[in-house]
């Protein structure tokens, strides 16, 4: 072969080996094999060689030109290989490291909370009501025997909700659960048991009152009942509630529209960080004749007994949590502590 066609070829080779990426190695080939290159310049002169000359320079271009092809397939294949291998260095993934897991959820001390003093009046024969959070303004009031100017009615206490309902009610978020119990007495016959737990809403926010919170309810009907059963089933409940019988229980004269008479309920441990301190748990008492009447019952012939307490406050004092509002705060540090 032609010398100057063996150099090249050398060339073509060191500039092939010294393209470090696809861009300086389509630069290279250009440099031999593009419109100005030197082989495609050569082929283009080959019109004036004679025929002879022009066939045996012909072939010799030919292998040249083949030999670079060549060299740039190697060279791009090289750099491909080689621009794979440093990114699967980098993205690997060691298929060995043991897995980091899914966090695992849990309840909610309030959650918890509910499902234990639910857990607790269904062994003593009480069923369970659940209903409208958003209620009529004649169960959550007008049924409960609060008067028409009683201050809890008033829109600096409670949540009114805009519009009507259906039958053109007025519509509110209820103040208590009460008128779950009012709609669960209506459908059933005494005997009535039940209690009915759940969300309720004041117009109520500092360090101690929540705009939200939870109670439960307690409603017994039946036509020989006494305060004794009331006092017995409650402190039946608080005993098992705090998995101790060292604990006391008094009613304390109280009041409230929908019961007559009407008692607080307070209670204190024997033993523990909070032994001999009274403390207030429920609000309880008779119900009141009228609303004996509201739920379609002959006052004359049916007595019942109802009390309504605050869950947080019972969770606050089982699990020693000294602020109300560490159970909306969600942080998980709190929440996990219930949960392990
Ligand atoms: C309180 C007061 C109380 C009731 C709730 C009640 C329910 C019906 C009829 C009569 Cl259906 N009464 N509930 C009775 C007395 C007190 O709760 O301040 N609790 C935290």
């Amino acid at each position: 072969m032609d010398s100057s066609l063996q150099d090249i070829i050398d060339d073509a080779r060191a500039a092939v080996a010294a393209s470090a990426d696809p861009a300086a190695l389509a630069n290279a080939k250009a440099r031999f094999l593009g419109k100005d290159g030197a082989v495609t310049q050569r082929m283009k002169a080959l019109g004036k060689l004679s025929g002879e000359e022009r066939s045996r320079v012909g072939k010799e271009l030919n292998q040249v030109k083949q030999t670079i092809d060549a060299l740039v397939a190697e060279r791009e294949a090289a750099l491909t290989k080689a621009e794979l291998d440093a990114r699967l260095a980098q993205e690997s993934i060691d298929v060995t490291l043991p897995g980091r897991g899914l966090g695992k959820g849990g309840l909610h001390p309030l959650t918890l909370t509910i499902e234990r003093i639910e857990a607790i009046f269904r062994s003593i024969g009480f069923d369970v009501a659940d209903g409208p959070e958003i209620e009529e303004d004649f169960f959550n009031f007008t049924a409960l025997n609060t008067p028409e100017n009683h201050p809890a009615r008033s829109m600096h206490d409670t949540f009114y909700v805009e519009g009507r309902d259906d039958h053109g009610h007025g519509l509110l978020l209820r103040t208590h659960t009460s008128p779950m119990q009012i709609r669960y007495a209506r459908m059933h016959a005494p005997p009535i048991k039940v209690i009915a737990p759940g969300k309720t809403y004041r117009v109520d926010s500092d360090a101690t009152h929540s705009p939200m919170f939870h109670q439960f309810e307690g409603l017994w009907v039946d036509d020989n009942i006494s305060f004794a059963d009331l006092k017995s089933v409650y402190a039946d409940f608080l005993k098992q509630f705090f998995e101790t019988d060292a604990l006391d229980v008094r009613f304390r004269p109280s009041y409230f529209p929908f019961t007559e008479p009407s008692a607080e309920i307070d209670m204190r441990f024997a033993t523990g960080p909070l032994a001999g301190r009274w403390l207030e748990v429920s609000g309880s008492g008779q119900v009141h004749p009228n609303v004996i009447r509201n739920i379609g019952l002959d006052p004359e012939r049916y007595i019942g007994f109802a009390f309504g307490s605050g869950i947080e406050r019972l969770a606050m004092l089982r699990y020693g949590v000294g602020d109300l509002r560490l159970f909306y705060d969600n942080d998980l540090r709190f929440l996990e502590q219930f949960n392990r």
